[in-house]
């Protein structure tokens, strides 16, 4: 059994993130052919996305989906919560982030060079993203620190991942969205834990390096 992902990856991350908090060690593999967009990963995953788990001809595709299959398979620690309100939360909280947070993110992706950008589609992008981050605020656990409670799980990860991001696009692209006072607590709470501690500052760098480079951009 393998992970097909690549270390830049926001949903790896994701993935990696989870990996640490249940404490298991699963190989990582770059796609085939160097890319996700290789006609070799393709004829693997069809949806061409990463990550993806692969074990001999099964393969799985969406963080999620991979996440709870390691988790129903006994792999390392369970990561969801054993509450099944808890769980359902978690599953909850996890489609908000992944559905309304981070596919309004990912439209910010093609105005990070300045040449080009669109001020329009910035300030629209901006706005839906203030708007699903006071929704996600309102299903956090109020006591909190994690997403759900005393536990990480799904959530905690996505939001990890695409909070990396939405943090270090504020200032280049002038974002008025914030995460509020429980996101941001779930993600101090991961930030300090040691199981994913490393993990989070490792991938910070990396996406400093490419932000770097991004910004300065000409095309
Ligand atoms: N919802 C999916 C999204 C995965 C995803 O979009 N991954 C990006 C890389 S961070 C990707 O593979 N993009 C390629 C594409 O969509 O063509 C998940 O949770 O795994």
């Amino acid at each position: 059994m393998h992970i097909v992902e690549l270390p830049i990856s926001l949903y790896s991350f994701k993935l990696r993130l989870a990996l640490r908090l249940k404490a298991a060690t699963i190989a990582l593999q770059p796609p085939p052919g160097g890319s996700y967009r290789s006609a070799e990963f393709a004829l693997i995953n069809p949806a061409g996305t990463i990550p993806t788990l692969v074990d001999g001809a099964f393969w799985l595709a969406e963080s999620d989906a991979i996440i709870e299959h390691l988790d129903d398979l006994g792999i390392g620690r369970p990561l969801r919560p054993a509450d099944l309100r808890q769980r359902a939360q978690d599953r909850m909280l996890s489609r908000w982030v992944d559905l309304r947070l981070e596919a309004n993110l990912r439209k910010l992706f093609a105005q990070i060079a300045p040449a080009g950008r669109q001020p329009a589609a910035v300030a629209e992008a901006d706005a839906a993203i203030k708007q699903s981050l006071a929704l996600l605020e309102q299903g956090l656990d109020p006591d909190g620190p994690f997403a759900t409670g005393a536990v990480p799980g799904l959530a905690d990860c996505g939001l990890m991942a695409s909070a990396s991001w939405l943090i270090r696009l504020q200032e280049p692209l002038a974002l008025t969205g914030r995460v509020g006072p429980r996101a941001a607590r779930a993600m101090a709470a991961m930030a300090h834990d040691p199981r994913t501690a490393g993990e989070i500052g490792d991938y910070g760098a990396r996406v400093d390096t490419w932000l770097k480079q991004r910004l300065s951009a000409q095309d």
